[in-house]
């Protein structure tokens, strides 16, 4: 099997504030990488069209996700930053992707039946196809690891799917243009930490989400010290002290969720978060979590303030990170083009 050079790529969509659950999920994985790996980091707004946006709120969210990047510690000078529609690529890469990927793979997606809900008929092409998409923007710079939260297990899984078959498909195309055994990788999902799926605070069984129309339900990145202790003082729980053990927590899923919140904040396991906690009532948790929650957040606020009130370095960023990522992507446009059969000119 071919050997590919080690490369991040992960993304998030401006369609709102980011949350807690994008910070947990996958951003502090983020800037781990970026520390020992080359990385690239996208503001996925291809994607965030998959349902209605305004405009101008679309063009504030997407200052305001790469505003919270780097705030957040990832650097732009050693990743790439960039927005995605600012690289042809990955809508070029995306057409084929949809040509290679199977009407009954995107039909087993369970985010597509989520989003789209009971009105599937009336759900845009796009946010059916969102999967190759996504699949286009990992493979367009063969990256090897893709750090996502939980919930993208699926459509890693379809990557994946859609990078082997590619690989045979045009297996002895691949071979004739000099590229051996397998064109693409197959990217590996790195799905790690204590809050892969940070749920919300006002129900323990959904998902923590941009797009939930109460504000309490999650913790935005943009929120104040007073505004996350409200918060958390209002989210959902039992009425029962906390357990000592992780065992006691599977059929609380609102404790759990808070256990599992204050471990990632602060870098541990909810074992020892337990052994601390354990048999304290929630009143007295909470009041733990919002220190650490506000000490670990707050100043990521501050620092996109302080960005966000300079749109123009913000958009220079996003051009020098667009730029960086048209030269990786486009030998793999070409190859995609010649491995297909398409004449270049
Ligand atoms: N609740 C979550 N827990 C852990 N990880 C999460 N992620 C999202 N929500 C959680 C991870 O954040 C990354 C970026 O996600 P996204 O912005 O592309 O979109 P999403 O997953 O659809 O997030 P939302 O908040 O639910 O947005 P809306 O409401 O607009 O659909 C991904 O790595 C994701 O796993």
């Amino acid at each position: 099997m071919a050997q590919f050079k080690e490369l991040i790529f992960s993304g998030m969509q401006p369609t709102g504030n980011l949350h807690l659950g994008n910070y947990l999920g996958a951003m502090i994985r983020w800037i781990e990488l970026q520390k020992t790996k080359d990385c690239i980091y996208c503001v996925v707004d291809l994607h965030a069209i998959t349902v209605a946006q305004e405009p101008a709120l679309l063009k504030k969210a997407i200052r305001e996700v790469t505003a919270a990047y780097i705030a957040a510690g990832l650097d732009p000078k050693k990743s790439i930053i960039f927005n995605q529609s600012q690289v042809s690529g990955h809508a070029e890469l995306a057409w084929v992707v949809n040509c290679v990927a199977r009407l009954g793979w995107l039909n087993r997606m369970t985010q597509f039946k989520e989003k789209a809900g009971k009105d599937r008929e009336n759900a845009s092409v796009g946010l059916y196809a969102y999967p190759d998409l996504m699949a286009a923007d990992i493979l367009l710079y063969r990256a090897t690891h893709v750090p996502v939260g939980e919930d993208q297990k699926q459509h890693l899984e379809l990557t994946r799917d859609v990078a082997q078959k590619f690989n045979n498909d045009f297996a002895a195309s691949i071979a004739e243009n000099g590229f051996g055994d397998a064109f693409f990788p197959l990217p590996e999902p790195l799905i790690q930490g204590p809050a892969t799926r940070v749920m919300s605070l006002r129900d323990g069984s959904k998902k923590m989400s941009k797009s939930d129309p109460s504000d309490y339900s999650r913790i935005n990145l943009t929120d104040d010290a007073d505004t996350i202790a409200q918060k958390v003082r209002k989210a959902k729980t039992d009425p029962e002290p906390l357990p000592s053990e992780v065992e006691g927590l599977k059929t609380r899923p609102e404790a759990e969720n808070l256990v599992a919140i204050y471990a990632a904040l602060t870098d541990a396991t909810a074992e020892n978060v337990l052994r601390d906690h354990g048999g304290s009532q929630f009143s007295g948790f909470k009041t733990a979590l919002v220190d650490v929650a506000v000490a670990k957040l707050a100043p990521i606020a501050d620092e996109m303030r302080r960005l966000m009130a300079d749109p123009a370095h913000i958009d220079a960023v996003l051009a020098d990170g667009s730029a960086r990522a048209r030269v990786l992507a486009q030998p793999t446009i070409d190859a995609v083009k010649d491995i297909v059969g398409f004449v270049r000119s």
